[in-house]
């Protein structure tokens, strides 16, 4: 799925955004593209889950395609 995500802004983020995921599915794949402020995931994790774990990290979650 595809999440465009607002606040992103250094490596920082990515490490964060990555991290938020990770720790709820080991297994997923983060792609961060910080120009685009939109995060790549292939995951188990539902479009709600990879949502609130972005949000619980401190961003802001514009939407999602999966
Ligand atoms: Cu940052």
């Amino acid at each position: 799925m595809q999440v465009q995500v607002e606040g992103m802004s250094c490596g920082h983020c990515v490490k964060t955004v990555t991290r938020a995921i990770t720790e709820r599915d080991a297994n997923a794949k983060v792609n961060v593209d910080l120009g685009a402020g939109r995060v790549d995931v292939e995951s188990r994790l539902s479009p709600a889950e990879v949502t609130a774990a972005i949000t619980d990290a401190g961003y802001t979650v514009k939407g999602t395609n999966a």
